[in-house]
């Protein structure tokens, strides 16, 4: 059977992650996969965060659930964290990133206010998931991408199209 990569795409809340995992699915034939939306339809919580009124993760869970599918490639995992992914599984991680006030904008449309959307707009401006990634992952895989405009979602996807067809080529 035809190898293929397993592509992270993490960054804050909001930073065009689902947008443009989706397309890049579509474009590559490559398993999109949402792990938010995963836990939510197995339930793989572990517990309730008072402060942020939202489940907590349950990352063991998570991992154990997509196992066998990592391992066999060809997947596309979305997630606004990193860090308790095991590292064998990536073969290239993108950090998607926003300025703050188009962020902002996004957030506040998806009906974030208060403590949510200052916190999360304090996790890109301190690039949170940037620093995660690079600490959990060899630094020469980890890319930042910039995800402001319809242009640059145009032109990260030509990038990782590209990317994926040579590893393909370069691993079979
Ligand atoms: P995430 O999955 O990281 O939370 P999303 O894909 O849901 O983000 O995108 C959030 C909103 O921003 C959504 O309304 C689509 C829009 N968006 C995403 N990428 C964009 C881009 N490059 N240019 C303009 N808008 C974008």
């Amino acid at each position: 059977m035809e190898k293929r990569p397993n592509v992270l795409l993490t960054g804050t809340p909001g930073v065009g992650k689902t947008t443009l995992g989706k397309e890049l699915a579509g474009r590559t034939g490559l398993t999109y996969m949402n792990v938010g939306e995963l836990a939510k339809e197995g339930q793989l919580y572990d517990g309730y965060d008072e402060e942020y009124s939202c489940p907590i993760l349950d990352e063991d869970g998570v991992v154990d659930e997509l196992e066998e599918k990592m391992s066999e490639g060809g997947v596309i995992v979305d997630y606004h964290g990193c860090d308790f992914f095991p590292e064998r599984w990536f073969n290239i991680i993108f950090v998607l990133r926003s300025d703050n006030s188009i962020l902002y904008d996004r957030l506040e449309s998806r009906g974030y206010s208060g403590k949510k959307l200052q916190d999360n707009i304090q996790c890109e401006i301190f690039q949170t998931i940037y620093e995660e990634a690079m600490e959990s992952y060899r630094k020469e895989i980890v890319y930042q991408l910039p995800s402001n405009t319809p242009e640059d979602l145009e032109g990260n996807l030509d990038q990782i199209v590209q990317w994926v067809e040579q590893w393909i080529k370069d691993n079979n």
